[in-house]
């Protein structure tokens, strides 16, 4: 990838997209390309191949996905298979067929089987049963990896395809129902903080272990496989380190500085008992994070108190 070279961000608006875009700016790429869903619908293949062919791209990031926390998953199913397997498809293809260099495909840690043996292998995919609640995301995901081997296969295209751990950060969703945990809670504490509430609600019984990335190591990760992976394997990205729910709930409180106390709500899914990664493939090429979790829920509720909170502040007067 040089300096001039001509680099699409798919899903630019989105947690790792916008990431990636501050990376690649960063470090001095000018050359850059992103469309909203408005200007290009990645679901639309005619657009799709229309924008690859006038466009002369070189390499493609590939970030724009329909992604949610747990019960989005369990809930909209159907959005998340249809949806993901459009994208992919028609980015991966029109990506092939306009002689793209390169393109970077994500999958998730949640592809992995539910009772895969810890920390997860790259080679544990399609091992055994999946999750249920996010199994029609597993398996458009799965099916994009796929797709990247065969076209690499059959026509030499050099796609590649990280598996992120659960990522976190600024720019996140923290929409409390369809968010991801760790938004999801800083939410729930901060609104909570702010009502003078007695007590804040966990999904599930808090014990279930996760590991979380924060987004600015992700992009980091995702130019240095750009620059230096050209393999058909996948290969895991995260920070190699796990936390339990219940602990990192603790966490988010003391950073807010909520002080009640926590309740469960039973009904609501746990999901995989334990989801880390073995991350010796990718901490081999030389990689590394930054950002120690602690460190990174502090900016993330600075981001949220900065971007977010004004809104829900300015929302809640409206509605009194
Ligand atoms: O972040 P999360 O939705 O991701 O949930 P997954 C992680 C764990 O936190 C689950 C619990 O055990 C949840 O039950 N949890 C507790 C909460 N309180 C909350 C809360 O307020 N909100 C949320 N969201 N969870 C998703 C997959 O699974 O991970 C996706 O469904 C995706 O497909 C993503 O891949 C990375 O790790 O369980």
């Amino acid at each position: 990838m040089d300096q001039d070279s001509r680099i699409f961000v798919a899903g630019h608006r989105g947690l790792v997209g916008s990431a990636i875009l501050r990376r690649l700016s960063e470090q001095g790429h000018t050359n850059l390309v992103f469309r909203t869903r408005a200007e290009l619908d990645l679901t639309d293949q005619a657009a799709v191949r229309a924008f690859f062919d006038r466009e002369k791209i070189d390499y493609v990031f590939l970030a724009a996905a329909k992604v949610g926390g747990i019960l989005a998953n369990d809930r909209m199913g159907a959005d998340f298979i249809r949806e993901n397997l459009l994208i992919q498809t028609n980015a991966i293809d029109a990506a092939w067929r306009a002689g793209v260099k390169k393109l970077l495909f994500l999958g998730s840690s949640c592809l992995y089987p539910k009772h895969a043996e810890q920390p997860l292998r790259e080679e544990a995919l399609l091992t055994g049963e999946m999750e249920p609640s996010n199994k029609p995301y597993a398996i458009a995901k799965i099916a994009g990896i796929t797709m990247c081997q065969a076209y690499r296969r059959q026509y030499g295209f050099n796609a590649i395809s990280a598996m992120p751990s659960n990522l976190y950060g600024p720019g996140d969703n923290f929409d409390p129902e369809g968010s991801h945990v760790l938004p999801g809670l800083i939410r729930r504490f901060h609104d909570a903080k702010m009502a003078g509430a007695p007590s804040v609600t966990l999904w599930g019984t808090g014990t279930p272990r996760r590991e979380f990335l924060y987004v600015d190591d992700m992009a980091d990760a995702c130019l240095h496989l750009m620059r230096t992976y050209d393999d058909p394997e996948i290969v895991n990205v995260g920070p190699g380190t796990e936390i339990a729910i219940a602990e990192l709930a603790q966490m988010i409180k003391r950073t807010v500085g909520y002080e009640g106390t926590l309740e469960h709500d039973l009904t609501k899914p746990d999901g995989h008992p334990r989801k880390v990664m073995e991350v010796s493939r990718l901490f081999a090429t030389g990689w590394r994070p930054r950002v120690e979790l602690e460190e990174g829920v502090r900016r993330t509720y600075e981001w949220f108190l900065e971007k977010v909170a004004p809104t829900l502040a300015a929302t809640r007067q409206a509605a009194e």
